[in-house]
């Protein structure tokens, strides 16, 4: 089997997706593999709507009502696939410094940056992201990359995402941080923490794989959480 096809059915053994697989360069600062051998490929790994929930939620880390669950389910599962597939994992997570997801990701595959820092994918629109990447010494793509479509934003007059937000945290190409933060903070049982982000859910893309209830309320805790700290 071939090393794509090999990494494509481990990360569904866990509800994952190969999210792209881009060449890395010298100022992706990712350093040597094992053995001292350079990157060659670097594939991201991540949900498309809520593809991993079910394997997540059958996880210790899940049930152990200790911080972080899925942050230490995606550092188990990443360490796993990578020790089993020869290659070294790397997570969105840990830093600062962090890795730059999204700008690999914009790299890898059919994603672009939407008004609100998100990126969004012609069929999932914001209901994606990514819980960790592996670096391998080979060459993983043989064909090359299919040709980007064109933004679903390019197409939206109406750009509900910016509009949707109840204290205006989004302005085009900004995303004013300490606003949601307050926000979130004092609304604890408001609809953004309960149902999720009102402004990914304006997004008229991707609808169909909005995140399933237990799962937004999951992100949207965990992110009150770390906010709290930030503040
Ligand atoms: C720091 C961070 C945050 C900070 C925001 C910092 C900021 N001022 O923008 C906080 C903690 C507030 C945050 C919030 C959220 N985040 Co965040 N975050 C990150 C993290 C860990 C690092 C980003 C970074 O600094 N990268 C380093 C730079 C060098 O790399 P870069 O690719 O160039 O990154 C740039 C973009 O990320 C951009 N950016 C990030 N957010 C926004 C928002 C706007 C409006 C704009 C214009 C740009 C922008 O700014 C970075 C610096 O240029 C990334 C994971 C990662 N490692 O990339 C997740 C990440 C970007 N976040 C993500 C998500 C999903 C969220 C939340 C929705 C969390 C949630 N509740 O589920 C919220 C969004 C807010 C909301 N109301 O919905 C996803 C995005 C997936 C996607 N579809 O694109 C990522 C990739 C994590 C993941 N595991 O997939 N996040």
């Amino acid at each position: 089997m071939d090393r794509l096809a090999e990494l494509n059915e481990q990360a569904a053994l866990h509800g994952l997706r190969v999210r792209g697989v881009f060449a890395p360069r010298e100022d992706d600062a990712i350093g040597p593999l094992d053995g001292g051998r350079p990157a060659r490929s670097v594939a991201l790994l991540g949900n498309e709507g809520s593809s991993f929930w079910g394997a997540f939620a059958a996880s210790p880390e899940h049930g152990d009502g200790e911080r972080d669950a899925l942050d230490r389910w995606s550092r188990r599962v990443g360490t796993q696939m990578a020790q089993r597939l020869g290659a070294r994992a790397l997570f969105p997570f840990g830093g600062p410094p962090h890795h730059p997801f999204q700008r690999w990701a914009m790299r890898a595959r059919d994603l672009f940056a939407s008004p609100v820092g998100l990126l969004v994918h012609p069929e999932y629109g914001l209901w994606h992201a990514f819980r960790f990447a592996l670096a391998y010494a080979d060459q993983l793509r043989e064909t090359p990359a299919p040709a980007k479509p064109r933004s679903p934003c390019a197409d939206c007059a109406a750009r509900p995402c910016l509009s949707a937000c109840p204290v205006e945290a989004f302005v085009e190409g900004e995303y004013r941080v300490p606003r949601c933060v307050e926000h979130l903070l004092a609304n604890p049982q408001g609809p953004c923490v309960t149902t999720g982000c009102i402004a990914r859910h304006a997004c008229p893309v991707g609808q169909a794989h909005r995140y399933l209830p237990a799962q937004a309320q999951l992100h949207m805790r965990a992110f009150v959480a770390k906010l709290a700290g930030l503040r």
